[in-house]
């Protein structure tokens, strides 16, 4: 069923043969999942990606990247423990990386249980799968810097690292604290290789619109194509450590490489606040961002983690990861790139992208609304 061999052509025209693994990730769809697929690829890895049938294809991430034809697709729900077995047992995985779940923080004050079903339960599903189907794979699952919560404000700010009190501050929050101690029971338990990722923001041209800064940059890019007239956003003060994504990825494959199961932080060590990134974007493509944005308490949550900055020199230690790509360079790839996507849209062309499909934000009615 599975081409286990493959043949490399190298520079030489020597041909070799080597065993490839197989990766299967779930979540294939996502930022982190697109970009990990394009990783592994490189690594010369057979790719299986889950996603979810949806009646609007997905995809646009895995084609933006050209990798689109190279990955094998598998429709699965996290709410259904067979089609989680279907998938092991098509894949045959020797690292499963569950990248997966309703990972959007405001929609887990609009929809809570779901939120617990899908990123907390969901993980909960993987992980029994794999100790019935195949307890020797290695097992990635993507925790969050989210779980620290609270944690950011009390310890005065300082960066924090992978032995810091959690305290959750959203139903998301709560449900991802649930599946990290849950890969940590199957590790300890079950003897099962399962590692948790603590990753804190990370960000990219492929983050999804709702997120912060690529809302930030889409609209930057509207309003100086004369687009859009003004950007609506929620708490201009929250503080966060935003690292670039496809070097976070990298780091997900480190951890399933190494003799032990271990959990690591992976940050930049730098917070910069919404307003900053804000500043920062209508500066490059030189307006004054004061012009131009206003608070909306739809975009406002219940609770909202006021700062997080995460130390990663555990990671840097023992996985030899450092981040390379820093705020300033972040903030403009990602504005660079929306300018330059408006501008090819505007002139006819036709590419694998997410935004002019998008509806506005400012259409959406949330309970924020009524508080
Ligand atoms: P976050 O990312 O909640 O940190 O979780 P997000 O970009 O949504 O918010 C970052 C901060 O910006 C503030 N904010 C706004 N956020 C959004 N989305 N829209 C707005 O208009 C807006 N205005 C201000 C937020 O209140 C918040 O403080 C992300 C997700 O990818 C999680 O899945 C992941 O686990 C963590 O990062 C690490």
């Amino acid at each position: 069923m599975h081409a286990k061999f493959f043949i490399t052509l190298e520079p030489s025209l020597k041909r070799e043969t080597v065993m490839s693994k197989r990766a299967l990730i779930t979540g294939i769809t996502g930022q982190d999942g697109a970009y990990l697929a394009k990783f592994l690829l490189n690594k010369n890895y057979e790719v299986y990606g889950t996603y979810r049938r949806l009646s609007s294809p997905n995809f646009w991430r895995l084609e933006y990247l050209g990798i689109f034809d190279k990955v094998n697709l598998i429709p699965m729900e996290l709410s259904d423990m067979g089609s989680i077995i279907e998938a092991l047992k098509i894949s045959e995985p020797n690292e499963v990386y569950h990248l997966a779940a309703q990972s959007f923080v405001e929609a887990s004050f609009e929809a809570p249980v779901a939120t617990g079903d899908i990123t907390g339960l969901g993980t909960t599903r993987v992980l029994e799968a794999i100790r019935q189907v195949c307890p020797d794979v290695k097992f990635y699952n993507a925790a969050t810097s989210e779980m620290f919560g609270k944690t950011g404000l009390l310890n005065s700010r300082r960066p924090l690292n992978e032995n810091d009190v959690f305290m959750p501050m959203s139903p998301y929050a709560a449900a991802k604290l649930y599946g990290y101690w849950v890969t940590r029971i199957y590790r300890e338990g079950y003897k099962i290789f399962a590692v948790n990722g603590i990753l804190f923001n990370h960000e990219s041209p492929l983050r999804g619109l709702e997120f912060v800064t690529r809302k930030i940059a889409n609209e930057v890019a509207k309003i100086k194509l004369g687009l859009s007239k003004e950007l609506r956003l929620g708490n201009l003060d929250a503080k966060r450590d935003w690292g670039y994504a496809p070097e976070y990825v990298e780091s997900m494959w480190l951890m399933l490489q190494q003799d032990e199961p271990d959990d690591y932080v992976i940050a930049t060590g730098e917070a910069h606040s919404v307003r900053e990134f804000v500043e920062k974007a209508f500066d490059i493509v030189g307006l004054n961002w004061e012009d131009y944005v206003k608070v909306d308490k739809r975009f406002l949550r219940p609770l909202d983690v006021p700062c997080l900055v995460g130390d990663y020199s555990k990671a840097e230690r023992e996985l030899g990861w450092r981040p390379r790509t820093k705020f300033d360079r972040l903030v403009e790839i990602m504005v660079r790139e929306e300018v330059d996507r408006w501008s090819r849209y505007l002139k006819g062309e036709r590419f694998p992208w997410d935004a002019p499909n998008y509806p506005s934000e400012n259409k959406i009615l949330t309970r924020a609304l009524r508080m």
